[in-house]
C-alpha cells in the first residue's frame, strides 16, 4: 500500500494510570486503575500519529517503554510505513520474541503509524482502510464484575442507560449456581432481544465447561467468551459443537495465524481479536481477512476509540466492546447512541490527549 510521505522524527511515550468509574473484578484478578502506554509518533512533516496501549499491570508499562526506545533507534529517520517498520522492529525482537510485551508495543506503534498517514491522507482510519464513516454495534463491557448477584441488575440498568442494549457479565464463580443467580439477575433486566454477554477470563476445566456451558443454555445468553484456557482449541471447539450458546474467542491471539489457527480448529463460533495483541492495524486487516473468508464474525476487544475505525472496516463486522478506560486522558471519547458507536469523522483515529488529565495520571 502506497502511503502519503511521511518521515519518523522521534517516539515519545509516556505513562499514565487513571482510576476506573467501575472497578472490575474478573476470576483472575481485580483491577481498579487501568495504566496505559501513550505513544507519539512524531514526524518530520509535522503529523503525530497516537496510540494508546492498556498494559493490564502496572509493571509491564516501563518494559514497554524500553522496547519502543529500542524500536526508535531503528526507524528515526524511516519512512512512516507500517508494514516496513513493523518488519524491522520483528527482526530485531526475534530472538527475544515479539509477543506478550513486546508483541504489545510494537502494535502501538504500529497503530500509531497508521494514525499518522491516514492524518496525512486527511482521512478517518475507517474510511482510509476502504470503510465507511458509520456506526457499529457497541455493547457496553464496563462494570458488571463477579461482584454479589444481587448487586448486578441494578449495575446492568445503568450501563444500559448510559445508550446501550448489550451488556457483558463475568462469570468464573466457585459455585455455578452463583454464576446462574448472576446471568438470571442482569437478563431479568433486559428485554428477551437485548444480547447479554458473558465472559469466563479462561476460568474453566474442559469437564467444567461441558457441564457449566450446558447448564447455560436457555439463559438466554449471547456468547460465552473464554471459558477454557486461551489456547486450548480443542477443547473450545468441543465444547463449541456441544453447546448451543455460541463460544466467543481471541482476545489472547497473538497474532492474525493464530487466529487463522484458531478458526481451521472450529475452536470457536467467533472471534474477537485484540488490537494490542494481534499486530495492530496491520495484524487486524490480516485477522479481518481470514475472519471474512471463513465467515466468522468478528468482535473487537478493548480500545474502542480504534476499534470502531476497524470495524466499519471489516467485512463480518460484529460487535464493538465498549470500555471507558481510556477517557480520562483523551480528549474524546466515543459517542455512543442507540447502542451504535459513531465513527469520527476526523483524520485518522481521532485519539488526542488531554495533556492536562495526563500531567494529572501520570506515572514515573
Ligand atoms: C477483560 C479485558 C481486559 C482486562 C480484563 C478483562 C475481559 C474483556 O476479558 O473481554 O473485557
Ligand atoms: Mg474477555
Amino acid at each position: 500500500m502506497n502511503h502519503p510521505p511521511l518521515t519518523v522524527r522521534a517516539l515519545r511515550c509516556r505513562i499514565v494510570q487513571a482510576p476506573m468509574k467501575r472497578p472490575l473484578g474478573t476470576s483472575v484478578a481485580r483491577m481498579a486503575f487501568a495504566p496505559f502506554l501513550l505513544l507519539d509518533l512524531q514526524t518530520e512533516e509535522g503529523v503525530t500519529g497516537r496510540a494508546h496501549a492498556f498494559c493490564y499491570m502496572e509493571l509491564s508499562a516501563p518494559a514497554m517503554r524500553r522496547v519502543l526506545e529500542t524500536a526508535a533507534e531503528l526507524i528515526e529517520g524511516r519512512a512512516v510505513d507500517p508494514a516496513a517498520i513493523g518488519q524491522v522492529c520483528r527482526n530485531r525482537f526475534m530472538l527475544l520474541g515479539t509477543q506478550g510485551i513486546v508483541g504489545m508495543a510494537l502494535s502501538a506503534l504500529d497503530v500509531a503509524c497508521w494514525d499518522a498517514v491516514a492524518q496525512a491522507a486527511g482521512q478517518p482510519l475507517a474510511r482510509y482502510l476502504g470503510g465507511t464513516v458509520t456506526a457499529v454495534p457497541a455493547y457496553n463491557s464496563n462494570g458488571l464484575g463477579l461482584a454479589h448477584p444481587d448487586t448486578l441488575g441494578e449495575e446492568a440498568e445503568a450501563l444500559r442507560r448510559e445508550g446501550f442494549d448489550a451488556v457483558k457479565v463475568r462469570l468464573g464463580r466457585a459455585d455455578p449456581k452463583e454464576d446462574l443467580r448472576a446471568v438470571r439477575a442482569v437478563r431479568a433486566t433486559m428485554p428477551d432481544t437485548s444480547p447479554l454477554m458473558a465472559d469466563y477470563n479462561q476460568a474453566l476445566s474442559a469437564e467444567d465447561a461441558l457441564q457449566r456451558g450446558a447448564a447455560l443454555d436457555g439463559e438466554g445468553l449471547y456468547w460465552i467468551e473464554e471459558p477454557l484456557a486461551h489456547d486450548d482449541f480443542r477443547g473450545s471447539a468441543a465444547l463449541a459443537a456441544a453447546i448451543e450458546t455460541p463460544v466467543q474467542i481471541g482476545e489472547n491471539f497473538t497474532g492474525p495465524d493464530v487466529l487463522a489457527t484458531a478458526i481451521d480448529c472450529s475452536a470457536s463460533d467467533y472471534v474477537m481479536p485484540d488490537l494490542m495483541r494481534i499486530g495492530g492495524v496491520s495484524g487486524w486487516l490480516r485477522a479481518s481477512a481470514f475472519a471474512a473468508a471463513a465467515g466468522v464474525p468478528m468482535s473487537s476487544h478493548l480500545y474502542p476509540e480504534v476499534s470502531v475505525h476497524l470495524l466499519a472496516a471489516t467485512p463480518t463486522a460484529h460487535w464493538l466492546e465498549y470500555m471507558d478506560w481510556a477517557e480520562p486522558f483523551l480528549t474524546a471519547g466515543v459517542t455512543i447512541s442507540d447502542g451504535r458507536a459513531q465513527v469520527p469523522d476526523r483524520p485518522g483515529t481521532g485519539v488526542d490527549w488531554d495533556e492536562d488529565a495526563v500531567d494529572r495520571f501520570a506515572l514515573p
